[in-house]
């Protein structure tokens, strides 16, 4: 490709806010959780976005949305991609921005009428966030085979709705085979989400891998009893238990290096104010870029809550939600994104990526990659979410040139 080619940032922007309108929330976020009718509209929009470019539009079994631009030779492509749904307090930013970003480079490659030697796609995967269904990065897991399509469309979401039902109700349980597309190479433009680039001078990121996860579910059943009339010690009460817990993860995050807890969901029954509960359901966000320490943390909390339901009389049961090793991405592949910016005169620091992302799925399948821009106020699911458009445009010119390279080496 003549190196002067360059994405067009207006028509980026104005896909970004495009679709940031599907599932606008008052606070100036998006609200598309996944297979909800948000997230339909939001991918309506973009399956007809791709045909309007002549892409070769494909579904598959597990509603991930593929656009390929047909290289000149058969063979592997050169995927790039993201996700559109987004978690209940979601930003503009997060997931679209690879997704619109993909789409502007086959745009870009498509007016210049340059055809790659390899077939190039831009993939929306389904259920990136994992906060409507479990896991999270459930569509790039299931196209990167590591569950059955079966299996996925089993998972029940809060309200005991089925994903597999959830998918035909919205239209978009397609006839490919997830993986259907062999993969090249992945890469993945997204938003850092955290405060490193921008407390450090703004700036690129290079990401080289992304940390372990773990997501767990804690049900505690206790004795539900009168809050009035019941003494203290004869309460089996697993609202406290809960509370002791939360604290606990909190406390493995100081003496684990790189730990990371988080308790974003605590579900009380029956939820009445003079009621001591009968059952909690939590949630546990357990991160490290270490896999062994973050098995230490996991160990740690597995035994403090054996020893608390011993003593205190509350059963505790644990449920797997999500289980990810920390994940290296390629070094090649990084250098190309660095040699990229680079070349754009953009700087580009090495870093690792504390989110999970459909590229940690990919990662099983091919050298992968990703490209992170700026957060400003290091903000992320959260309404307030914001990158500049220099920023978008800058990181859409590193994915087109990379991705470029890769699809003629
Ligand atoms: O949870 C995550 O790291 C991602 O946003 N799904
Ligand atoms: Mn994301
Ligand atoms: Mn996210």
């Amino acid at each position: 490709m003549s190196s002067n080619l360059r994405i067009d940032g207006g028509r980026l922007v104005s896909r970004l806010t495009a679709l940031s309108v599907i599932g606008a929330t008052p606070e100036g976020g998006c609200r598309r959780l996944a297979l909800t009718d948000e997230d339909r509209q939001g991918r309506d929009w973009l399956v007809a976005e791709m045909k309007a470019l002549g892409l070769d539009v494909k579904i598959d079994a597990i509603g991930n949305i593929v656009g390929i631009l047909k290289g000149r030779e058969d063979g592997p492509a050169v995927i790039m991609g993201s996700h559109i749904d987004t978690v209940g307090t979601g930003g503009r930013f997060d997931g679209a921005l690879g997704v619109v970003a993909g789409v502007e480079v086959l745009a870009t490659l498509r007016d210049a009428g340059v055809t790659p030697k390899r077939d190039m796609a831009v993939i929306a995967f389904t259920n990136e966030e994992g906060a409507r269904f479990h896991p999270d990065m459930l569509g790039s897991y299931v196209w990167a085979g590591g569950m059955s399509v079966a299996a996925a469309h089993a998972e029940l979401d809060a309200e005991g709705a089925a994903l597999g039902a959830e998918l035909r109700r919205i239209g978009y349980e397609g006839a490919e085979e997830p993986g259907f597309l062999p993969a090249h190479a992945y890469l993945e433009l997204h938003i850092e989400q955290g405060p490193v680039l921008e407390n450090e001078g703004g700036g690129l990121g290079a990401v080289t891998g992304i940390q372990g996860i773990c997501w767990l579910e804690l049900t505690l059943k206790g004795r539900p009893s009168h809050a009035g009339t019941t003494p203290m010690a004869y309460r089996k009460d697993p609202g406290l238990a809960a509370a002791r817990i939360n604290i606990f993860a909190n406390e493995v995050t100081r003496t684990i290096p790189g730990q990371l807890a988080n308790s974003g969901v605590i579900r009380v029954q029956p939820a009445n104010v003079n009621v001591v509960p009968e059952t909690v359901v939590m949630t546990l966000d357990l991160r490290n870029p270490d896999d062994a320490l973050l098995a230490e943390a996991e160990a740690a909390i597995r035994t403090f809550c054996a020893e608390l339901s011993a003593r205190d009389g509350i059963e505790i049961g644990f449920r797997d939600l999500a289980r990810f090793p920390a994940t290296p991405f390629a070094e090649e592949l990084i250098a190309t994104v660095e040699q990229s910016a680079a070349e754009l005169g953009l700087s580009a620091r090495r870093m690792i990526s504390g989110a999970g992302h459909d590229a940690q799925m990919m990662s099983r399948l091919c050298p992968t990659a990703m490209v992170f821009i700026p957060s400003i106020g290091g903000l992320s699911h959260n309404p307030a979410e914001f990158s500049t458009d220099e920023d978008m445009a800058a990181g859409a010119n590193v994915l087109l040139s990379a991705a470029w390279r890769v699809a003629n080496a």
